[in-house]
């Protein structure tokens, strides 16, 4: 018999960080332990995503309400989890996958299915009296010790679906690598230049009589002509932060190619491009610019280009799938036939669960495949991605600008992780 079962499951309908209805839950063992955890949501998804159930009643929150959601936790799901061991993660969620019983959790929700499977873990982690990352760690046989905390990618300025700044491009992230002994934790260090190098950006865009308001994920949003504008500002920004651009900070982008790819083409800053065309932008920007890593440089669906431009960059440069694998080993097995990408995004939303989140991140590591773990464009104050990304030794956590409550919350638990692993 477990000493720890699952007594109670609640859920309830609350705000994400752009006032849009989403899951949270909290569980209770029999021995009285309680955590609640939250599930963030996407603008720009993916078509091969796990299902997120909406409520589709146009007089509730324009038909985005998570009520059925609820209720399938409060029900179906509650029902069939009371009882089971808290600590049996794998199993937790297998059964979940199970009472679903549809391939991309379409009867359920992947949004009610996740928050169950989250509040799991933060429950055990709490009633073990470990620390997420290093429950999560035992849990699934995860090496104990990373050398090294993950780096933040700083999405600095917002374009795409995330911002109306006319820019195609979703993300210009901004990867501090420069660390002093000044610091509390190489971590500190990243945060620190990262919120320096933004501030610095404020700054640039003020005296250019440019608007400082800030989009979905925390970044500055301003009117801009091209992408290449944008990049250019990031390395004003980095400069007048009085740092090298490259040696210190790097750029990061999320294209979030899906976005603007229609019948076959990418149409990209007012042209039509083919996938071939879309890679000599990335080799020029390449050859102007200190970028490591392109997310979602072509569609979702577009394995050839893909192949072409892993071809082509992939020696350079961190090529990232985001809607190319949706966090699916499915898909990312098709990504290693191809050949197309060598790093992945991890969003445990995508999928479901978090079981099948850390399988995916260990199918993509035994395939020398990056990882990447990520935040939404909707986020709440959850820190679960912070400790997964330490949990799995990630060398990156992308998790928005350093401004933003939702946002910050990810790197200052980075932080507080990064201490107490110095201890
Ligand atoms: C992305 C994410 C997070 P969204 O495309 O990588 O930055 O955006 O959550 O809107 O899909
Ligand atoms: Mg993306």
């Amino acid at each position: 018999m477990p000493k720890n079962t699952i007594k109670d499951v609640a859920a309830r309908e609350i705000l994400d960080s752009r006032g849009e209805p989403t899951v949270e839950v909290t569980l209770t063992t029999s021995s009285g332990v309680t955590a609640t955890a939250s599930v963030p949501a996407g603008a720009s998804t993916g078509v091969h995503e796990a299902y997120e159930l909406r409520d589709g009643d146009k007089k509730r929150y324009d038909g985005k309400g998570v009520l059925k959601a609820v209720a399938n936790v409060i029900g179906e799901i509650r029902q069939g989890v009371v009882g089971r061991d808290v600590e049996d993660q794998p199993g937790l969620d297998t059964a979940l996958r199970e009472l679903d019983g549809t391939s991309n959790k379409h009867r359920l929700g992947a949004n009610a299915i996740l928050g169950v499977s989250l509040a799991t873990a933060q429950t055990a982690a709490k009633a073990t009296g470990l620390p997420l990352y290093r429950y999560l760690q035992e849990k699934f046989n995860l090496p104990k010790i990373s050398p090294h905390l993950p780096q933040p990618l700083m999405n600095i300025l917002n374009g795409g679906r995330h911002a109306n700044s006319g820019l195609d491009v979703q993300e210009f992230m901004i990867v501090p690598h420069v660390a002093t002994n000044n610091d509390a934790s190489p971590v500190a260090a990243w945060v620190r230049v990262g919120s320096e190098v933004f501030h610095a950006l404020g700054r640039v865009l003020k005296k250019k009589n440019m608007d400082t308001d800030v989009g979905n994920e925390g970044g500055y949003a301003p009117q801009l002509k091209s992408n290449s504008e944008a990049l250019d500002l990031l390395i004003k920004a980095i400069t007048e932060a009085g740092y090298k651009p490259g040696t210190d900070v790097s750029l990061a982008l999320d294209v979030a190619a899906s976005e603007f790819f229609r019948h076959g083409h990418y149409q990209f800053e007012g042209k039509e491009y083919s996938s071939g065309d879309m890679v000599k932008v990335y080799q020029s920007w390449l050859k102007d610019y200190p970028l490591i890593s392109i997310e979602d440089g072509l569609a979702q669906d577009d394995w050839r280009g893909w192949q072409e431009l892993t071809q082509s960059l992939g020696q350079k440069l961190m090529l990232v799938g985001d809607d190319l694998f949706v966090t699916n080993e499915d898909r990312l097995k098709l990504g290693f036939e191809f050949g197309a990408a060598n790093a992945i995004l991890i969003k445990p939303n995508q999928i479901g669960t978090l079981s099948e989140t850390i399988s995916a991140v260990r199918l993509a590591q035994s395939h020398g495949y990056k990882v990447v773990v990520s935040h939404r464009s909707g986020e709440t104050m959850d820190t679960t991605i912070a400790d997964l990304a330490v949990a799995v030794g990630a060398p990156y956590l992308k998790a928005g600008a350093p401004s933003r409550g939702e946002r910050v919350a990810k790197y200052n638990r980075l932080m507080d992780i990064a201490q107490e692993l110095a201890k």
